[in-house]
């Protein structure tokens, strides 16, 4: 189960797809890029583990694996920054594209094609093992052994309202009648060893599933799922449609199903790999208070508000289990890499499927999750005959301004693909250059992501405002657009040759 099927340290995107199975697998490819580092050094997992892991998504260093933690049994570790941007050089997407299944070396372009392209393949619905075939039964708490006070929940921030028991986890969620399980990653705050509150909100699939059970006046059962297979964790941060299983997602994502195995206590199957589940239900009401907590916008937090209760009432463990922590804020953690990336695969969908001409889409990876970037190909007025660039960038709006992801972002921006949108360097000159002060967008009204720190807090507290579609294209090619004064483009090949071949002396 620990084994990757390919080589992950290979360069490109091309092959059959790596699957890990479980969390331990994944740490090993990681390791195997030199990009994990264990931490020996008791350390706390009181605000020390996350201020580690936040370093290190500053500093874009190893993932630390924390295997002497403070006050807990020994063998019981943390993982910081599971899908951080990697510190192996010349791939700073390599955990990104280990945890879907992708080489190392993957580029922004072929992850958001591949992710566009496996909504259109048939979902491979989970498989079902014996409990002696499953990990994460290793160790079976229930009664009054079933606490948290056991685990090294995290504090992740100095100013939020408590240790959060879930940052990269999933929670397992069916509707009453069975027709749909989801699997999501949402905030759950520590209460104590035996109660949690989190974020559970109405247009989440979380939130619509909830809704179902308190019309039914029982609380909802749950699982939270932490560890397994890397893809389980990404998939749950990204948004696929209502209805969808993520499981059959990521059976289709890995062309092989996903091994679970059934709850101890509810009616709820788990990832078999998993490290850690934790069972019990989600109360009917809106009972307690959480956060505050540092979100990924960048900034601290002082908003509290009244959400469901999570009862804990029993937890299974694999040996010497592994809890993953995201520390969540600035840019670049998890929040950014998977719902940037999950988002812009949405969107390519999308205008895919409206039949436009795009290259590719990004949501800068720095830029917060407040923008989308569209890249088209140089010859798009040739596959629109008679369209012109304002025109073409209100298609892209029309379609995006009706979609959940379109929407999510306060800005997008249609450049030409002769600028790779996952280079900083090339978007910050390209944004700089091509991008009218005061003219060439267009603003599409109503629903806006309250979340998102450049709205007005009128405008965050009603959901609704103005999304804009920045116009960047430049001339036609023959019609006044002009070369990058460049190295690239301002040098005839055979001097360029010669500047290379003694750049060293
Ligand atoms: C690290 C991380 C933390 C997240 N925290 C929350 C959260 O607290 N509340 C929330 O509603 N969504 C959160 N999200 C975003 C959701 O996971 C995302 O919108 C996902 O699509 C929700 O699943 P669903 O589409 O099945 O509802 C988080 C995502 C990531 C990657
Ligand atoms: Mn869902």
């Amino acid at each position: 189960m620990t084994s990757p099927t390919t080589d992950p340290t290979a360069g490109s995107a091309t092959g059959p797809a790596i699957r890990f199975g479980d969390l331990r697998g994944y740490l090993d490819a990681l390791e195997a890029l030199g990009d994990l580092r264990r931490v020996g050094r008791p350390v706390s997992a009181d605000l020390e583990a996350a201020a580690i892991t936040r370093l290190s998504c500053e500093r874009q260093s190893p993932a630390p694996l924390f295997e002497n933690v403070e006050g807990v049994a020994p063998g019981f570790r943390l993982l910081g920054a599971p899908a951080a941007l990697s510190a192996a050089a010349g791939r700073p997407l390599a955990r990104v594209a280990l945890s879907v299944g992708l080489p190392a070396g993957t580029t922004a372009a072929e992850l958001v094609d591949h992710l566009a392209r496996a909504r259109d393949v048939r979902p491979v619905p989970p498989r079902q093992v014996a409990r002696e075939d499953a990990p994460c039964k290793q160790n079976v708490l229930l009664g009054d052994d079933a606490t948290l006070d056991r685990f090294p929940v995290p504090r992740v921030h100095a100013f939020d309202g408590g240790a959060y028991a879930n940052t990269w986890g999933i929670i397992v969620a069916r509707t009453p009648d069975g027709r749909w399980t989801n699997w999501s990653i949402a905030r759950i705050m520590l209460i104590d060893g035996t109660r949690m509150t989190g974020l559970v909100i109405p247009a989440q699939h979380i939130g619509m599933i909830w809704q179902e059970w308190v019309e039914t006046g029982e609380p909802m059962p749950y699982a939270l799922v932490q560890g397994g297979d890397p893809a389980i964790p990404f998939v749950g941060g990204i948004p696929l449609p209502p209805g969808v299983d993520e499981a059959g997602y990521i059976g289709a994502l890995h062309g092989a199903p996903v091994d679970v195995v059934r709850c101890e206590t509810v009616d709820l199957e788990v990832p078999a790999g998993a490290e850690i589940v934790v069972e019990g239900h989600l109360s009917v009401g809106r009972d307690a208070r959480e956060g505050p907590f540092g979100e990924f916008a960048g900034y601290g937090s002082t908003e509290t508000s009244m959400q469901p209760v999570y009862t804990v009432e029993a937890i299974t463990h694999r040996d010497d289990p592994i809890w993953p922590l995201v520390a969540e804020g600035r840019p670049v953690d998890e929040f950014h890499t998977v719902t940037g990336v999950g988002q812009a695969a949405e969107v390519l969908a999308e205008l895919r499927a409206a039949g436009l001409p795009v290259t590719t889409a990004w949501s800068p990876l720095r830029a917060a999750s407040h923008w989308m970037v569209v890249t088209v190909p140089q010859d798009w007025r040739e596959r629109l005959p008679g369209v012109g660039s304002a025109e073409f960038t209100h298609r892209i709006g029309k379609v995006l301004s009706e979609s959940h992801s379109g929407r999510a972002t306060a800005a997008t921006f249609v450049l030409d693909d002769d600028v790779d949108p996952s280079d900083d360097t090339d978007l910050l000159w390209a944004l700089a250059t091509r991008i009218h002060p005061l003219d060439r967008s267009e603003a599409w009204y109503g629903f806006v992501h309250p979340l998102l720190n450049c709205y007005t807090p009128e405008e965050r507290a009603l959901q609704s405002g103005p999304i804009v579609f920045h116009d960047g294209l430049l001339p036609a090619p023959g019609e006044g657009r002009l070369p990058h004064s460049s190295f690239a483009q301002a040098y005839p090949e055979q001097m360029r040759r010669r500047v290379l071949d003694h750049w060293d002396d």
